[in-house]
């Protein structure tokens, strides 16, 4: 808990004692592991995701990963087993699509106006770990997030549905639910 206490001294005779608004939304965690046709795999780091003026921050600490870009969403549902994507059994399917509370049914990436779960892509350097910071401008209720599911694309995102759907970052290779 955060809590400003403000001293303030009036001719050395009065304290005032002002206690601030404390933030109201703890850190959210998600334990990520490789995301297999078996069910959750091989634990490949975590995010931790606080709230900000700015929006959601995602604070990402990867490692094991494949290096280049890979898609990076909020999915609907807080499971990372086997599910059907497209009528197919697929690893970490079980997630659902992505998180959109606002029904917006596009994909438009962590600045336009589709589902609010299009976060920026993660960049995997050559070693396989990730290390950054993400901000998500439109996730201002941190807490709608609890109980769904972070999940990383094989592929990148290019923040559209053209010319595939979804980024094209195609099958999920990493998944951990938030909590
Ligand atoms: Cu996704």
């Amino acid at each position: 808990m955060t809590r400003h206490i403000l001293l303030a001294l009036a001719g050395g005779a009065a304290v005032v004692i002002a206690a601030g608004p404390a933030l109201a939304v703890p850190p959210l965690h998600a334990q990520m592991m490789l995301a297999t046709a078996g069910g959750p795999g091989a634990p490949v780091g975590d995010v931790t995701i606080i709230s900000s003026v700015d929006g959601a921050r995602f604070i990402v600490d990867l490692h094991g990963l494949p290096p280049g870009d890979h898609g990076f969403h909020v999915h609907v549902n807080g499971s990372c087993a086997p599910g059907p994507v497209n009528g197919a059994a697929a690893p970490a399917g079980a997630a659902g699509a992505h998180f959109d509370p606002d029904h917006n049914d596009a994909h438009m990436g962590p600045m336009g106006f589709g589902h609010k779960g299009d976060l920026t892509y993660l960049t995997v350097k050559a070693d396989g770990t990730d290390r950054e910071t993400l901000v998500a401008p439109h996730i201002r209720d941190t807490f709608a997030l609890k109980g769904r599911t972070l999940v990383i694309h094989a592929g990148g995102d290019n923040y559209a549905d053209d010319p595939k759907p979804l980024g094209g970052g195609g099958g999920r290779i990493a998944c951990g639910v938030i909590g």
